[in-house]
This record gives C-alpha cells, sequence and structure tokens, in this order.
C-alpha cells in the first residue's frame, strides 16, 4: 500500500539535483565565514528577501529565536499572534532562553491580528511595565490553514509597529507559498519587516535548514547569537547545496501543491458531514473537521495509508508538497470516502 504522507511539507526528501548538488558543494570553515556554498546561499537568500544580509540557521525555530534575541532583551515584551508557531510549538524558548515575555494578541481566522489590537498591547512607557520591543508575524499562518497576510497588511501594521519603536519579524517559514499564491516576489511581502525568516526543509524540498535575513548590523548580532546557542557550523556548504538549488528551482512549483490542497479541501468538502472552508484553503494546508460519527479518525486514515495530523477534537491538517501528486490527493480522498461508508 502506497502512504500518502499529509502530515506536513516538512517530510519532503532531496531531490536527485540536491544529492549532486550537496556531493559537489565546495566547503570551508563556515564560522570562519570561509564556506563558499554558505556564503552563496546566504547571499542569493538576502537578494531574494529584498534585506542586507541573511545567515543560515538550522532550523526556523532556531531562526525565530535568534530574532527574538537580537531585538529584545531579557525582561523586554515581544507581541507574537495567538495561534502563532512561536507561541505554540517553539518551546517556549523566547522565554527560557530570551527572558522576554510573550504577549499574545488574537490571531482572527486569517492569521491577522487586529491593529487596535496591537495597538493597545503596546505598553506605553511606565515604570511598572515591561518595555515592548518586537512585533511577530507570520506568513504564510501555520495554524489559521496556510492564509497568507498581504503586502498591503503587512505595510499598515509594521507602520503602526514601527511609529511605537518596535521591530518587526516576520516567519515566513512558507514565505514562498504566500509569494506564489499572490504572483508576487518575497521580496514585497518581507520589505515592511525588519527581519524575515524562511524555511528551506518544507515545501521547498530541502533537507535542512533556514535562513534569516535582515540588515547587516542585525545579521552580525545574530550570527553571534547563532554560535551562542551551538548553532555555529562547519562545512556547512553540504546542506547550503541543496538549499540553492531549493531556492532556484522549487519555488514555482509551489503552485501544483496549491492546486492539490484545493483539489483535497473540495472533495473532502463532497464528503457527508465533513466540514472545510474552502476560502481559507490559499496555500498548501487544509485543515477540517471530521463528522462525530467517525470516531478515531486520524489513526484510522493512517493505518489505510493517509497520513494527516489530529490538531485536537474532530480537527484535522493535511499538507501537500511535492512528493503528493493529484493522483494521491483522489487515492487519499477514495480511501477516506471507504473508511467514512465503513464508519457508518
Ligand atoms: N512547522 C512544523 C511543525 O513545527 C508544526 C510543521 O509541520 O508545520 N514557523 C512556522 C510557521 C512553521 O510552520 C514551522 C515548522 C517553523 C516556524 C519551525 O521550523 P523548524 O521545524 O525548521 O524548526
Amino acid at each position: 500500500m502506497k502512504i500518502i504522507d499529509l502530515r506536513s511539507d516538512t517530510v519532503t526528501l532531496p531531490t536527485e539535483e540536491m544529492r549532486q548538488a550537496m556531493y559537489q558543494a565546495e566547503l570551508g570553515d563556515d564560522v570562519h565565514g570561509e564556506d563558499p556554498t554558505v556564503n552563496r546561499l546566504e547571499e542569493l537568500a538576502a537578494q531574494m528577501m529584498g534585506k542586507e544580509a541573511a545567515l543560515f540557521t538550522p532550523s526556523g525555530t532556531m531562526s525565530n529565536l535568534i530574532a527574538v534575541l537580537t531585538y529584545a532583551r531579557p525582561g523586554d515584551e515581544i507581541i507574537v499572534g495567538s495561534q502563532s508557531h512561536t507561541f505554540w510549538y517553539e518551546v517556549g524558548g523566547a522565554s527560557a532562553l530570551g527572558g522576554v515575555v510573550m504577549r499574545a494578541v488574537s490571531d482572527e481566522d486569517d492569521g491577522q491580528m487586529d491593529p487596535d489590537a496591537v495597538l493597545q498591547a503596546i505598553r506605553p512607557s511606565d515604570i511598572h511595565h515591561p518595555t515592548t520591543t518586537l512585533l511577530c508575524l507570520e506568513n504564510t499562518h501555520n495554524r489559521c490553514g496556510g492564509t497568507v497576510l498581504t503586502p498591503e497588511y503587512t505595510a499598515e501594521i509594521s507602520q503602526l509597529a514601527h511609529q511605537h519603536g518596535l521591530k518587526v519579524h516576520l516567519d515566513g517559514a512558507r514565505i514562498f507559498n504566500a509569494a506564489v499564491a499572490l504572483g508576487i516576489p518575497a521580496s514585497s511581502l518581507a520589505a515592511p519587516a525588519d527581519s524575515v525568516c524562511f524555511c528551506l526543509s518544507k515545501g521547498l524540498s530541502a533537507p535542512v535548514g533556514s535562513l534569516f535575513c535582515g540588515t547587516r548590523e542585525a545579521v552580525e548580532k545574530a550570527r553571534k547569537w547563532r554560535k551562542m546557542l551551538g548553532g555555529g557550523m562547519r562545512q556547512v556548504g553540504v546542506i547550503a547545496a541543496a538549499g540553492i538549488v531549493a531556492l532556484e528551482k522549487m519555488v514555482s512549483r509551489l503552485a501544483e501543491d496549491h492546486a492539490n490542497a484545493r483539489r483535497l479541501a473540495e472533495g473532502l468538502a463532497d464528503i457527508p458531514g465533513f466540514s472545510v472552508r474552502l476560502e481559507k484553503v490559499q496555500t498548501n494546508i487544509v485543515n477540517f473537521e471530521f463528522p462525530p460519527g467517525v470516531a478515531d479518525f486520524v489513526p484510522r486514515a493512517g493505518a489505510r495509508g493517509v497520513r494527516m495530523l489530529s490538531r485536537g477534537g474532530r480537527s484535522v491538517r493535511a499538507v501537500t508538497h511535492r512528493m503528493v501528486s493529484a493522483a494521491d490527493i483522489d487515492e487519499a480522498l477514495k480511501r477516506i470516502r471507504e473508511l467514512v461508508r465503513e464508519a457508518g
């Protein structure tokens, strides 16, 4: 039985071209700034994000933590979305390692925070208060179902933050999905933010890595934080080489993943009792609910070779990616329909 793995786009394996590039990569000691492949990747990333410089990190989690460490001191407060990855899935690192308070502002359904709510959350100068120093955004928005923040919204909320002396960091783990969905360059989504990070290891199919991009000054500080976190890597061009292929070759094909997500969402919506908000399926993530009559839906679908992630209760996440074709989506829907028939 073929396994159709919709748990995450992180399960993608490197392409043949990536493996070749990794084998042939020119290498050096990156802690001394001497790995030419890493240097090339960092320059390419900075250029694609429209920022002065970039830093290669092992993961999106480390990039986001480095952003917090770069812009906030222990005792400061940062504003994060109540549904953000940083708030939910980064082990509280901002507080545990950065000593900052995370103030969660309610994320609306589409991953936007209401500008008025953000304004209310910015602390006025007062001896009793921590200082608010950073606003974190997320595009696409994972928990909100891969929804896209527009450049207009990003500009508006960033301007508000800047007016109050805050920096803005954009968690763009899937920023290329947003860019492809909107048909605009990723740099125009990142432009209003002081820094942006994105992942190579999700839809772009590279095995490892993320890039933190910002001003030369911020990236210099970030490099030191990465070293302190134990993320100074030596001949890391071995994996950066795959990242270069990811950026040069894998961005435009994300449109296929989006089409497959829509195919899946429409197929699920046609199964009686399933509920999917089709207008929210904007990129490669499909959040849906299965009917109350189908107990243990996720493990039972898994037993039929369709892997998905439970979001608690009857809510489920399915993510499309390069290793799942349109035919696989049809097959997954067929297996889900069979499961429901047998359950009923
Ligand atoms: N997200 C993973 C899991 O951690 C949930 C996934 O499968 O979606 N920002 C966003 C928006 C992310 O979705 C993720 C990974 C990260 C940051 C962290 O990236 P990594 O996994 O490289 O630390």
